[in-house]
């Protein structure tokens, strides 16, 4: 089972990804905008270190999925404007993700940052400077510690580069933190095991989003679930009317968020929706469950603790409808055109 094992040990790479970062020294950006991009799992992951940058370095940032940036160039890239793009992607061998830095190619106003577990690859080769985490090497088809780790690099890129010594510290404990949370390997079984929960929905805002996202693709991924995710305040705009028995909601939330967060809950829950919260909340937060996580690190990079409970209720739920979570239905590690 090494979807497991990737999901369980994760905390151990988060050190050496520390340790990488660390002792790296980076080019000052003189840009206009930094593009985060990659495909499937590595958007999702470009969405949230999009939005982290800009709060850390005050730099505009956006994400988008790597085939726009050669299908429809001008909605991104504006003439005369300069850029940074940084290109995710564990294999570094997805097809997008090479066309857009060859279509980009030449270009002297975009310069290329590639974030990879695989540095002797295509992708990292096209790009001026590379973050190389060659220590995460995952067997699993569907990532995980992947995901996890290449955001926490990015994290912490993000801190050098705005100079932050405050954030760079913060993000020092996350190894330590991850550790911990995950010893409860149960904290997602009860939901992952009730059978009368049919819908899934998964809900976090800001940089979080990004988070809510991958988590209904590790559920889809590994169990074929229908199931959607939304900005958290959005559901109440239309998507809630679908709640009913039936329907389990995971709720992602921040201290910055909590106030909004309790009174969701109590919309969802009168409809006949369960739902889950993860997060720094006090013993008086009501839901039907939750996952109490620390609030010794800012809702700024907290990010990659909500992480295990995400992956864990993927993979219990994935074994409880009896699937094999190492070889998910009709995909592969790299999806190649
Ligand atoms: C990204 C990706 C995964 C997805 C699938 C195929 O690959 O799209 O998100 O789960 O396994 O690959 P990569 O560009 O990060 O290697």
């Amino acid at each position: 089972m090494h979807t497991f094992i990737e999901i369980m040990n994760q905390a151990e790479q988060l050190k050496v990804t520390f340790d990488v970062l660390n002792n790296m020294e980076f080019e000052k950006n003189e840009v206009d905008q930094v593009l985060f991009t990659g495909c499937g799992t590595s958007f999702y992951l470009a969405s949230s270190a999009a939005k982290h940058y800009q709060a850390v370095t005050g730099e505009l940032t956006a994400a988008v999925p790597a085939s726009e940036l050669f299908l429809h160039t001008s909605t991104i890239i504006v003439p005369q404007k300069k850029y940074l793009i940084v290109a995710i992607s564990r294999s570094g061998t997805t097809s997008e993700i090479i066309l857009a830095l060859e279509h980009l190619k030449g270009n002297d106003h975009i310069r290329t940052l590639a974030v990879t577990c695989n540095k002797e690859t295509p992708m990292a080769e096209a790009a001026d400077q590379v973050i190389p985490l060659d220590h995460v090497s995952e067997k699993s088809v569907v990532m995980t510690q992947s995901f996890t780790n290449m955001l926490y690099a990015l994290q912490l890129y993000a801190a050098k580069q705005a100079g932050s010594s405050l954030d760079f510290e913060d993000l020092k404990r996350i190894p330590g933190i991850v550790e911990s949370a995950l010893t409860d390997e149960n904290c997602t079984k009860a939901l992952a095991d009730d059978l009368t929960k049919t819908r899934f929905i998964f809900l976090g805002s800001g940089s979080y989003n990004g988070l809510a996202k991958e988590a209904t693709l590790k559920l889809k991924e590994m169990t074929q679930t229908e199931c959607e995710s939304y900005s958290s305040l959005e559901f109440r705009h239309g998507p809630i009317s679908i709640v009913d028995k039936s329907t389990a909601v995971v709720l992602l939330s921040q201290q910055e968020t909590v106030a909004f967060d309790q009174d969701l809950v109590k919309d969802i829950q009168r409809l006949g929706g369960h739902v889950l919260v993860i997060g720094p909340i006090n013993s008086d937060f009501q839901a039907d469950e939750t996952v109490v996580l620390t609030d010794r690190i800012s809702d700024k990079n907290r990010h990659a603790v909500y992480m295990p409970a995400l992956q864990l209720l993927a993979f219990q739920r994935a074994i409880r409808l009896g699937f094999d979570p190492d070889h998910p239905r009709n995909l592969t590690q790299v999806v190649k055109l």
